[in-house]
């Protein structure tokens, strides 16, 4: 037996984009599609891993297809070993940079890499990472954009209809008054055990953070999001001293060292890793044992599917965030019970695709 059984043979993309049941209207951008790009790694033996990617933008999904094609030819013959292949896409983009969509493939590789090894072991990437969890806590969301104070209030109740025993609202409305008045509906609805965070896309200004902030920690508010520019750890940890309720931060971390700045800064109470950005399966595992050594919660940002099975060997792990864009193009949906997201004795990530939904949805 050979070290790296797997040989990759070709990547190949399709982009999609999928109509969403609850749009997401943030201060940056209103989503009412989902453009995925959905990566399949082949190998020479016949086992395939499979990821997507979340690209924002119709255009940047369609965008990475020529340079799908470029790696796919480029890692034609390299072992399926995540850490060797990822350090091969690395250094190919050392020069333009590792950052933005070419982060996005690239982490998308490794996780797809990870999901081969994982098939062909015949065990659920939880497993092969060690987990025995089988059951993640998940938040719910979908939706919940920047909406009026009523309409915000009964879809937070819808949302937590199946079971989920927390929400996430999007803030950052023109002004304050409208963000607390909508966040008072929210709260008003929902039973007092259901947590509710707030995420402000990091829509505020220091000074506006520090005056909205601390106000918050009278509203029952579970954790308060990016409330400024995501790379500003100095102005965040002022921020976090004068807030009692937690401030989460992550989403923008682009691989492991500014998570280690973000930690050295004091910056943030909790963390979320985003797959495509904190470095696919291999760059989260990095990233879980520095949150565990700062005693930092970690949480998931986007791609429900692949970040059960990784919040399930984190030894942190907090919160899944669930949403529910992809399952369209998915042949096994995630399934949530009573708010948990559970993992199945499927082998790798979960993912398989449905041609039927890929066929309908996508965009060349
Ligand atoms: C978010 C991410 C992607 C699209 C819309 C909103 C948000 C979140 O930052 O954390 O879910
Ligand atoms: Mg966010």
């Amino acid at each position: 037996m050979t070290a790296h059984p797997l040989k990759l043979r070709s990547l190949t993309a399709v982009p999609v984009s999928i109509p969403l049941k609850r749009p997401v209207g943030t201060k940056a951008h209103s989503f009412r599609t989902a453009a995925f790009l959905l990566l399949t790694l082949d190998t020479e033996e016949g086992v395939s891993g499979r990821s997507y990617a979340f690209c924002y933008l119709e255009s940047i999904a369609r965008s990475l297809l020529p340079i799908v094609a470029d790696l796919s030819q480029v890692l034609a013959g390299h072992a399926v070993s995540p850490v060797e292949l990822s350090n091969a896409v690395a250094r190919y983009f050392k020069l333009p940079g590792l950052y933005g969509p070419l982060c996005m493939v690239a982490s998308s590789i490794d996780a797809a890499a990870w999901d081969a090894l994982a098939v062909s072991a015949n065990m659920p990437l939880a497993t092969l990472l060690g987990a025995t969890v089988t059951g993640v806590r998940a938040y719910n969301s979908n939706g919940l954009g920047l909406m009026e104070p009523s309409a915000a209030a009964d879809e937070a109740e819808e949302l937590v209809a199946g079971g989920f025993r927390a929400v996430k609202m999007r803030v950052g409305r023109p002004t304050f008054a409208e963000d607390l008045a909508a966040i008072r509906a929210v709260r008003n609805r929902l039973a007092d055990d259901v947590n509710l965070m707030v995420d402000f896309n990091q829509a505020l200004s220091f000074s506006a953070a520090m005056e909205y902030c601390p106000l918050l920690d009278e509203e029952g508010v579970y954790w308060i999001e990016e409330p400024i520019r995501h790379d500003d750890f100095t102005h965040a940890s002022m921020i976090a001293a004068a807030t009692r309720t937690p401030i989460q931060l992550g989403e923008n971390l682009v691989s492991v060292p500014p998570l280690l700045n973000a930690l050295k800064a004091d910056a943030t109470d909790y963390l979320m890793f985003d797959l495509d950005r904190i470095g696919g399966v291999s760059g989260w595992r990095l990233a879980s044992g520095l949150a565990l050594a700062a005693g930092r919660e970690v949480s998931s940002h986007l791609f429900p599917e692949i970040s059960a099975h990784l919040l399930a060997a984190t030894p942190t792990m907090h919160w899944l965030e669930y949403l529910d864009w992809a399952d369209p193009i998915l042949e096994e949906p995630l399934r949530i019970e009573n708010g948990m997201a559970m993992l199945t004795s499927k082998p790798g990530n979960g993912i398989t695709w449905n041609a039927d939904g890929i066929e309908k949805y996508r965009l060349d």
